[in-house]
C-alpha cells in the first residue's frame, strides 16, 4: 500500500499500537501521543514517543503537522522526568542507513546508563 502520511496504515505495527490491536507497555498518552516502552531495550530506560498520527518520519511529521511534532517533544521530556533521568539522548533515525526500521515517525529516549558520543 502507497504510504499516505496523516491516515493510519494497515502495514504499520506502530499504527496498530495506536489502535491497542497489538499489546505496548504504554506509559503515558495524549490526544496526539503515545509513549511505550521499546520491546528490545539498550539502556536500562528506553521509551518510545510517537505520534499517533502516521508520518513516516520525524521530517515529514514536522512538516505535515509542527503542533504534533512538538508534543512529540514535550511528552519526550514529561518521560524523562517520569523516569527520573538526569542526562537523557532522544533520537529520531530517519532512513535504513541509520536504522530506521519502522515507518512511522517515533522519537527514542535513552537513559540510565553512560551514553558514548559519536553514537554508532
Ligand atoms: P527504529 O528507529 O525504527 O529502529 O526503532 C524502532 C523501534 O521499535 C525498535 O527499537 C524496536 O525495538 C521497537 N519496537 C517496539 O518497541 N515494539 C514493537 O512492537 C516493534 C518495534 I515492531
Amino acid at each position: 500500500m502507497a504510504d499516505e502520511s496523516g491516515t493510519p496504515q494497515d502495514d504499520c505495527l506502530f499504527c496498530k499500537i495506536v489502535a491497542k490491536q497489538i499489546p505496548a507497555t504504554i506509559l503515558r498518552e495524549t490526544d496526539t501521543t503515545l509513549a511505550f516502552r521499546d520491546i528490545n531495550p539498550q539502556a536500562p530506560t528506553h521509551v518510545l514517543v510517537i505520534p499517533k498520527v502516521h508520518h513516516p518520519d520525524a521530517a515529514s511529521l514536522a512538516a505535515a503537522e509542527p503542533g504534533v511534532a512538538a508534543d512529540v517533544l514535550r511528552e519526550a521530556g514529561e518521560i524523562a522526568v517520569e523516569e527520573k533521568l538526569d542526562s537523557y539522548r532522544v533520537i529520531f533515525n530517519t532512513g535504513s542507513g541509520a536504522g530506521q526500521t519502522v515507518f512511522h515517525a517515533h522519537a527514542h529516549i535513552l537513559g540510565g546508563r553512560g551514553l558514548q558520543w559519536p553514537p554508532g
